[in-house]
């Protein structure tokens, strides 16, 4: 992400910039390493204002980290409008959840919890990669490699962030499927957070397109309200977005860039679970 920073603080002092991770997944490690940058202003023999790695949020704490990335916005003016779709062509809805399946005899105990292992999916697909990549499939017309019937709105539908979920939602079936777009459709993709083992924020990476993030919210996504309130007017680029724990966030692009695109989340054990957590656009 690129950002511009207004240079107008007084220029006697240092200034620290501190990060660190957040991370809202339970029992699972990650870096917690803090990084620190200073911004000087020249030509002053400065003091450091306030101590580096000053006091940050608990790394698990969703309210510091949605109150600071819901303050992103792009550079909009009318010298530079920036290229947000306001109509939509092709609307897409993705559920995303971390899966449960049953260990089979013949296998090593599983030490997951109740006694599974873990699996992960888009629209209740877990992404099998297969042997041969897509496109040499498709140029070299290898039949039975994937198939072009990934769903555009999740086929089993449930309260997707409710407290308890039956137990039936577990479990994730497996495919190699794509979804095909219509060239330059304008396309809105809602990703939606799911409680199925556990709730977590999910950083959603797309490649070949930079998309606006137009909204976002906590609990279900609500096609008839929500989108009453997205910013059409300064959303930010961005590449990769986390999906709100336990909530949704609505994206906007246009299919301008063929191709065979991977679309997954960016933790990695997610997207490794099989390949997991990820589905292709074409
Ligand atoms: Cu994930």
């Amino acid at each position: 992400m690129d950002i511009l920073l207004e240079a107008n603080q007084p220029p006697a002092h240092h200034y620290s910039m501190d990060m660190h991770s957040y991370s809202s997944a339970f029992g699972a490690g990650f870096d917690n390493t803090t990084a620190t940058g200073l911004v000087i202003y020249h030509g002053f023999k400065n003091v450091l204002e306030s101590p580096i790695g000053r006091r940050l949020p608990p790394h698990n704490r969703t309210e510091a980290a949605t109150e600071f990335t819901k303050q992103f916005r792009s550079l909009a003016s009318k010298d530079n409008p920036i290229k947000v779709p306001k109509k939509v062509d092709t609307n897409l809805l993705f559920t995303i959840s971390v899966n449960l399946l049953n260990c089979t005899s013949d296998e090593p105990p599983c030490k997951g919890p109740l006694g599974k292992r873990f699996a992960a999916g888009v629209n209740n697909i877990s992404l099998v990669l297969p042997n041969t990549d897509f496109l040499s499939a498709y140029y070299k017309k290898i039949p039975g490699v994937f198939e072009m019937n990934f769903p555009r709105k999740p086929e089993r539908k449930f309260n997707y962030t409710a407290d308890k979920l039956p137990e039936y939602v577990l479990g994730t079936d497996f495919g190699s499927e794509v979804l095909v777009l219509e060239y330059n459709a304008s396309v809105e993709v809602v990703l939606q957070g799911t409680r199925v083992v556990v709730g977590d924020n999910h950083p959603v990476h797309f490649h070949g397109y930079s998309f606006y993030v137009v909204g976002w919210g906590f609990g279900n996504f609500d096609p008839k309200k929500d989108p009453d309130k997205y910013n059409l007017v300064d959303p930010p680029q961005e590449t990769t977005v986390g999906v709100p724990k336990n909530g949704w966030v609505a994206i906007r692009f246009r299919a301008d860039n063929p191709g065979v695109w991977f679309v997954h989340c960016h933790l990695e054990r997610h997207a490794s679970w099989r390949m997991g957590m990820g589905m292709v656009l074409w």
